[in-house]
This record gives structure tokens, C-alpha cells and sequence, in this order.
């Protein structure tokens, strides 16, 4: 049975393409644009009922939330060893770091709202784009002090995780210039070296969320 993952270039359903690829599985993609109304009319509601990517169908049922499809996957298909699974005495860390990604993430939507999805300057709150940038850094904070002491989350080596929260960083680092943070810049390259990060980008679809390669945050006062 076909896995088909629905998409929207440069979304979280890019998590789930490049982990596909790490996978080696087959699949098809059914892409979508956040500007034409697609997501929500009601075959694709059925799919993902709040109207967001990524939604994967698989297995005879669909799934929607990144996280939980990144579960699933390395679950149902353990031979990639990607998940770090019950016993394992990683598996405490490999959820956090699951769940981290979506801490970033929540900045990442924050600053999309308000430099992107926000087209006229009187709707956009200056305050909100600092501090939301500010945040913004120190969960990066986070994360640079960990790939500081290993190339990749977990000290045994890359795992599904990475494509989680590696994906969070490519975006983060349009909001937050990377030069201090030279760990975290590090460990992008790694991503984007890896053969399947580069097979997903090839498929990812032209650009349409991020235009820019750089969001700055108006000056205070
Ligand atoms: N926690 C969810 C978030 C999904 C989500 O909000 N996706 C965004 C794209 S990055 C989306 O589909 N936005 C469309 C919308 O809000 O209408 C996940 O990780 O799958």
C-alpha cells in the first residue's frame, strides 16, 4: 500500500519527507499551498482535521502531528534503527528532544505569523517579533550546548530526532542570525550534508512561506 505524505514546501511536513528518505521507504507526496484555501476544504479536513501539515497516510490509516508520525514510523519500522525504543537507555532523552522540536516550533509559527503571514506593517507587533526572536535564541542556547559535546542530539549518533529538530534549526536561523551560536551552525551543515536532507530538498517544491533569507526584528524604540 502507497505511504502518501501531504506537503507544503518549507513546513514541518519536511521533517517527514527527509526522514522517509533516511528510511529508505517509498512513498508519494500530494503537495499542497497554504495560499489557495487547500488545507481547508473538507477532503483534506477528513485527513488532518485542523488543517496542517504534515498528514501521512500509511498503513491503511492516516496520521497527522510530525512528532507522532516520526514515533510511528520508527516504530512500526524498527529495522531503520532510527527510534531509540523501550528499553533502550536513550529512549528518555530521544523524546525530549522529539518534543523540543516543537518548543522551537512554536517560535518558528510565532514569527511566521508576524513577519510573513501578517502582510500589513499596523498588524504586526514589534515587541512580539523581539521577543519572540529572543526566545527564540535561547532554546537555540539549548541546543548548541548539546551539539557542542556530540555531532548530532544523541551521543550514539544521528537519529529520527535529528530530522525533527534539524529541520526547527534550518528555519530558526532565519529569525536568529547563527554567528553566536557556531555549534548550532555546525550542526545544520551536518543536516544538510546528509543524502537524504538533500534528496528532501530536491523534492520540497518551490519556495513560498520564506522569500527572505533573513527576518529582522525591528529595533527597540
Ligand atoms: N505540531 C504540528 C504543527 C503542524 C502545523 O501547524 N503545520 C503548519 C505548517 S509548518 C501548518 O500546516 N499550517 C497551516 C495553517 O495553520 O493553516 C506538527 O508538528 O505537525
Amino acid at each position: 500500500m502507497t505511504i502518501r505524505l501531504h506537503h507544503v514546501a518549507q513546513a514541518r511536513s519536511f521533517r517527514t519527507l527527509w526522514l522517509m528518505h533516511e528510511m529508505g521507504l517509498d512513498f508519494e507526496i500530494r503537495r499542497h499551498s497554504f495560499f489557495d484555501k487547500s488545507l481547508r476544504n473538507p477532503d483534506y479536513l477528513a485527513l488532518s482535521p485542523a488543517g496542517r501539515v504534515p498528514a501521512l497516510e500509511i498503513d491503511g490509516r492516516v496520521m497527522f502531528e510530525s512528532g507522532a508520525i516520526t514515533e510511528y514510523l520508527v516504530e512500526t519500522r524498527p529495522e531503520a534503527g532510527l527510534g531509540r525504543l523501550p528499553p533502550d537507555a536513550e529512549r528518555l532523552e530521544w523524546l525530549e528532544w522529539l518534543h523540543f522540536a516543537e518548543t522551537i516550533g512554536q517560535h518558528l509559527a510565532n514569527l511566521t505569523q508576524q513577519h510573513i503571514a501578517l502582510r500589513e506593517d499596523w498588524m504586526r507587533s514589534p515587541t512580539v517579533m523581539r521577543l519572540e526572536a529572543r526566545r527564540l535564541e535561547k532554546v537555540l542556547e539549548v541546543v548548541e550546548r548539546v551539539v557542542a559535546r556530540h555531532d548530532w542530539l544523541l551521543p550514539s549518533g544521528f537519529s529520527a530526532v535529528d530530522t525533527n529538530l534539524g529541520y526547527s534549526v534550518d528555519i530558526a536561523r532565519r529569525f536568529v542570525p547563527l554567528g553566536l551560536l557556531p555549534n548550532v551552525a555546525a550542526y545544520l551543515d551536518r543536516c544538510k550534508a546528509r543524502p537524504a536532507f538533500r534528496a528532501a530538498a530536491a523534492e520540497d517544491g518551490p519556495a513560498e512561506i520564506y522569500t527572505q533569507d533573513f527576518y529582522e526584528a525591528p529595533a527597540d524604540g
